[in-house]
């Protein structure tokens, strides 16, 4: 019992000096899974995220905008592969991990339910919803558990690149012809609110936030980081003279920030139960690429244990 207590006492020590939890580390039950939990659906987002851009791959207008569309596709598979392999230090395998995605019971962002329609989408994905990927990752990369800090301090590197490349290519078609801005400014009224839904629920309806606060897994509350994008975007679009989607959007003078109107937090359940526009679809294109692969899985199994005498699996 006592060494029981020094444990849990030797763990809230370290979190309060602000030292990382490393894989060896003891850690409560709770903590490990609230981890694998939110660690496991931020590698899907980054895995399934590569659908609606992937689409428009073959589509890109320039080869220089299809070379960094590209690059910027692997990188999302390269972030996913970071998270997965922080994940199974948590002593949970790749499989489990998988499956639970593909059985329904673990999430992947909401955004990625959203249909990319236009080349103009794909620009925005980059703006705003890498945009809002980075404002929540740059507070993680400051979590108490060392293996997914270090993830977020090389994925942050290039999600910026991701967030200006968009930039970039929504400016270009803002100040190209009325057609052109027409379909910028119809992509930015289409994302944005899903963008902002990719922060969660308020804080006073989010069932992790207050644990995972504690435990300094989460730096920074959903809302408090849904008002830095929303401070930080808003200049972004005056300067290349698009309009923000929201009529209750105004500078609040007192607070030194934006108010910004309600989001629509049915659409948003529906989206995180499945029901989005692009769930079944996007779930369904996950599983057969995993079926594709079995394959190599295979094969790679088999030369691990050619070389080592282990099982590889
Ligand atoms: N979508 O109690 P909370 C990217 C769920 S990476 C779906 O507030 P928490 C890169 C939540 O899981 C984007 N589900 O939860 C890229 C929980 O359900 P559960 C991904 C959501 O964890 C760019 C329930 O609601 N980033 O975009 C969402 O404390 C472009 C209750 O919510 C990360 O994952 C949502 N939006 O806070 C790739 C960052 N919001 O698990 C390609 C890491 C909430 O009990 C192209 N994650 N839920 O079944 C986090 O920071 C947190 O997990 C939050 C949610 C803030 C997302």
């Amino acid at each position: 019992m006592a060494e029981a207590n020094d444990l849990v006492q030797a763990f809230d020590n370290k979190i309060h000096a602000e030292e990382k939890i490393e894989p060896k580390d003891w850690m409560p039950a709770g903590y490990r899974k609230n981890l694998i939990r939110q660690m496991s659906q931020h590698a899907h987002s980054e895995v399934i995220g590569m659908q609606p851009e992937g689409n428009w791959l073959t589509r890109a207008p320039t080869l220089e905008r299809k070379s960094v569309l590209l690059a910027k596709i692997q990188d999302e598979a390269g972030h996913g592969l970071y998270l997965y392999s922080a994940t199974e230090t948590l002593g949970i395998t790749r499989e489990e991990i998988v499956q639970a995605l593909h059985d329904g019971h673990a999430k992947y962002a909401s955004i990625f339910n959203y249909p990319s329609l236009t080349w103009a989408d794909i620009g925005t994905i980059g703006w705003i919803v890498d945009g809002a990927a980075i404002v929540n990752q740059v507070a993680l990369q400051r979590t108490s558990y060392g293996p997914y800090a270090r993830a977020m301090v090389r994925i942050c590197k290039e999600e910026s690149f991701h967030q200006r490349q968009g930039y970039e290519s929504v400016a270009v078609l803002a100040r190209g012809s009325a057609q052109q801005k027409a379909m910028a400014q119809d992509a930015l009224n289409r994302w944005w609110w899903p963008a902002l839904m990719m922060f969660g629920p308020h804080d006073a309806d989010s069932a992790h936030s207050a644990q995972s606060m504690l435990w300094k897994i989460k730096r920074k509350s959903n809302d408090e980081l849904r008002q830095s994008f929303v401070d930080q975007t808003v200049p972004q679009a005056e300067i290349i003279g698009l309009e923000i989607p929201d009529p209750d959007l105004k500078w609040n003078e007192q607070r030194q920030h934006y108010d910004f109107g309600e989001i629509d937090w049915d659409e948003f359940k529906q989206v995180i139960n499945g029901n989005g526009l692009c769930n079944r679809e996007r779930l369904a294109q996950h599983k057969q690429a995993h079926a594709n692969g079995a394959w190599v899985r295979a094969a790679v199994a088999a030369y691990v244990k050619g070389k080592t005498g282990e099982s590889g699996e």
